[in-house]
């Protein structure tokens, strides 16, 4: 039977997750912990990776490599760039890119390097079953570009040269990492996020307050996709 890997990158991320899922097994690996459990039925495995584009992409990795899921979804919160995104509203990616990735003094474009793609899209199969669950929601759900790099967001210029540079209606610190490994192993994934501040001059602030609220929209809404896939 099918394997879903469901990532987060902090310990609040994937809390939701583990609340709701059932026979969860602990298994240490790579100082890091991963949860197989059941969830509807369905085999899973649960992890956070820590912050960042390095440790993501050792945890998809091992999701993969070592447990052997076919299918990549990643849940957690964003700082929002679109002004279409408030607090607490959900982003899909449908592309990623690396907003740090500068080889520019080659004549290269932001984001990119020499075999490589400024921009990874997302699996579309799981976009659709996402607008699906949002239908039966009722909620609207944006689809975009989510930007990644190695940097908490707090400032308005630099969150204005994000969205220039890349069109990107949010960014994180996971999701471009993560969509590089499920892309070159061939495994459908899917990057949702809550927006938990809007990376501007209140960012810190705001994402204390709006970690945990957001994280939960997020997993919520993971957790019906698993029905469905
Ligand atoms: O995993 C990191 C977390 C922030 S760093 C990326 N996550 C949250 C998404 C995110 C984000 N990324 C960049 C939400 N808002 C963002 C923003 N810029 N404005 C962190 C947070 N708390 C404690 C320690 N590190």
């Amino acid at each position: 039977m099918s394997k879903i890997a469901i990532m987060g990158a902090m310990r609040e991320e994937i809390a939701p997750l583990l609340a709701c899922v059932e026979n969860i097994n602990e298994i240490e690996y790579a100082n890091n912990v991963y949860y197989e459990a059941i969830y509807r039925g369905k085999d899973i495995v649960i992890a956070y990776s820590k912050i960042g584009k390095v440790f993501s992409t050792l945890t998809a990795t091992i999701l993969i490599e070592k447990f052997g899921c076919q299918t990549l979804l990643f849940s957690g919160v964003a700082g929002g760039i679109s002004g279409e995104l408030k607090i607490g509203d959900l982003i899909i990616a449908d592309g990623l890119c690396q907003h740090d990735l500068d080889i520019t003094a080659f004549g290269h474009p932001y984001g990119y390097v020499p075999e490589g793609e400024v921009c990874i899209p997302t699996d579309v199969g799981l976009r659709m079953i996402a607008q699906e669950v949002a239908k039966a929601k009722g909620i609207t759900l944006k689809e975009g570009v989510i930007a990644t790099g190695d940097q908490f967001v707090s400032c308005s210029e630099k969150k204005a040269w994000i969205e220039q540079t890349f069109k990107a209606d949010a960014l994180e610190m996971e999701g471009a990492s993560v969509a590089t490994v499920c892309s070159a192993l061939n495994v459908p994934f899917f990057i949702l996020r809550a927006i938990s501040d809007t990376a501007d001059g209140n960012a810190d602030m705001d994402f204390d307050k709006f970690l945990e609220s957001s994280a939960k929209i997020s997993a919520g809404f993971i957790l019906d996709m698993v029905e469905m896939i």
